[in-house]
């Protein structure tokens, strides 16, 4: 893009004089780590987002046997740490990103294996598909991993984990990676070889502060900027969802449409999200409802846990079923029909921008 001076009538901004001074200004901009603004204003401040990212789905029939041939061929230890393979999206260069902010990944552990301890100050929580037999401990607390249980490891928790059965066990971690990497922002420490406890309590310490909706413990010694319940049990989630779905207007009418019912994964102590960098949710809808179409400024990626339907994004629709995985661009419009009912589990990169008053969200037409 070029730009005229109206006061510069004098100038003959196309003789071959004045091209040739230009480039020789560009080259002496470049040699000395300048740039103009006026030749990248667009590409700088876009009238809206244009994300990099694509729309992207990954197959659970793909994901699960790639995931468990490298179970075959690779051991998890010290060092690599975790049998964690991401999700990269297509759009970003070959960055194992699933989003410009978020980090996707299948975790796999074989029988009777163990993930070391580490901290860092990346948040990552553990979303359960299918399975059970394995315990995170974190910050020293077993907690067990079972199918439709949210995991929390806030950032700059010791967490390692442990596989105590005879199956092997996936889930799908996310993990704020991309955004601390491009912000510069990550630290990391190694704990010790060997797990702190390997007791495998059927409930974790903090379930039992934390058990009851709306009961705070008295001996509470304050709120934490992240969620101090590590386990969200899938028992509470689907009870709240059913629970949403008696009411025929949605509870709140405008957010969600009728058949949609729609819960947020939160800090019991502020109601804020559950973890700092990252909102985590699980939808539900009803046998032949269709969600609200929308867009966000920010990012997302969605996993089918249970159900079958059609996911509508950036225009072009979807057949998904269990376990597949969608990443949605920020400002790409998004919405979900169910076939039989779908139940959806979702992260994105909201809180970040919301701190920061920078969030936008809308329902389009
Ligand atoms: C990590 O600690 C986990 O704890 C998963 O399960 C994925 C990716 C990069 C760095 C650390 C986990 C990770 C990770």
């Amino acid at each position: 893009m070029t730009t005229t001076s109206s006061h510069r009538t004098d100038i003959d901004f196309d003789s071959p004089e004045h091209q040739a001074r230009l480039a020789e200004l560009y080259r002496d901009f470049a040699a000395a780590g300048m740039a103009p603004l006026w030749t990248a204003r667009e590409e700088l401040m876009p009238l809206s987002p244009r994300p990099r990212a694509v729309a992207h789905l990954w197959r659970w029939s793909e994901l699960y046997p790639l995931a468990a041939r490298s179970a075959d061929l690779v051991p998890v230890g010290r060092g690599g740490e975790r049998r964690a393979i991401s999700l990269a999206n297509p759009g970003l260069g070959g960055s194992p990103y699933a989003t410009p902010t978020l980090w996707a990944a299948i975790q796999y552990l074989a029988p009777h294996e163990n993930a070391p301890e580490h901290r860092h100050t990346q948040s990552a929580f553990r979303f359960v598909l299918e399975g059970e037999g394995v315990w995170t401990v974190v910050d020293g607390d077993p907690v067990a991993m079972r199918r439709g249980d949210l995991l929390l490891t806030p950032g700059w928790c010791f967490h390692g984990h442990h596989n105590v059965s005879d199956q092997p066990m996936a889930w799908l971690d996310g993990l704020d990676i991309p955004f601390v990497s491009q912000t510069d922002q990550g630290f990391f420490e190694f704990g010790p070889d060997e797990l702190t406890d390997r007791s495998v309590p059927e409930r974790s310490r903090s379930e039992l502060l934390w058990g009851g909706p709306g009961l705070t413990p008295v001996s509470s010694t304050g709120a934490r900027p992240s969620s101090p319940l590590m386990a969200y049990r899938w028992a509470h989630t689907d009870a709240a969802l059913a629970a949403q779905l008696e009411l025929e207007d949605g509870g709140y009418p405008g957010v969600v449409s009728a058949g949609h019912a729609a819960v947020r994964f939160t800090n019991p102590a502020t109601g804020g999200d559950a973890l700092t960098t990252m909102r985590t949710e699980m939808h539900r809808l009803r046998a032949g409802a269709s969600s609200l179409r929308t867009r966000s400024s920010a990012s997302s990626v969605w996993q089918v846990f249970a159900g079958a339907g059609t996911v509508t994004v950036g225009g072009a629709d979807h057949p998904v079923g269990r376990g597949d995985v969608v990443a949605v661009p920020a400002w790409t419009e998004l919405s979900f029909r169910a076939g039989d009912g779908l139940d959806l589990f979702s992260f994105s990169d909201a809180p970040v921008f919301e701190k920061l008053h920078l969030l936008r969200t809308e329902v389009v037409a």
